[in-house]
């Protein structure tokens, strides 16, 4: 069994897709295993992404990810760090395929901001510091 790190992202919680998302979390067959709602401090969002800090849309992102209250937790399940990931969808919206969460509720970015729903570890060692992280666990 592996575990991951998710987040469902202000923009998702502020439009209200919050059920949708974990119904396809659930229908897929992942469990979930923590489940927190949380405004994120800008601290905490710029060692969540520090890998990306001298990324010219890195404050903007810190906005984007402060801006309200987001659903943070871990999916356990078989191959769920690439299963989930699959389920998200490429990054950008506008290549994110119909069928992905971001490709089934995301528009393309507006203002430079890439409001994309949904966030998941892209590997085993980034989920757990992220879940050291964000939850302590
Ligand atoms: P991921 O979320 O698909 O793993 P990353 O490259 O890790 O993508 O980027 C983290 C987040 O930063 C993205 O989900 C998105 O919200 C934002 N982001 C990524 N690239 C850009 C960009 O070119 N402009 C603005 N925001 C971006
Ligand atoms: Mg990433």
């Amino acid at each position: 069994m592996e575990r991951t790190f998710f987040i469902i992202k202000p923009d998702a919680v502020a439009r209200g897709l919050v059920g949708q998302v974990i119904e396809r979390i659930e229908r897929r067959g992942f469990n979930l295993e923590a489940l927190s709602m949380m405004t994120a401090s800008p601290e905490l969002i710029a060692q969540h992404y520090e890998h990306l800090a001298d990324k010219p849309f890195f404050l903007l992102l810190v906005q984007y990810m402060t801006s309200g209250p987001v659903i943070a937790g871990i999916l356990t399940g078989p191959e769920v760090i690439k299963s989930w990931r699959d389920m998200m969808g490429a990054t950008n919206p506008l290549q994110a395929l119909p069928g992905t969460i971001r490709g089934d509720f995301a528009t393309a970015p507006v203002d430079g901001i890439v409001a994309n729903v949904v966030h998941g570890s892209d590997s085993a060692e980034a989920a757990e510091r992220e879940i050291g992280l964000w939850l302590g666990k």
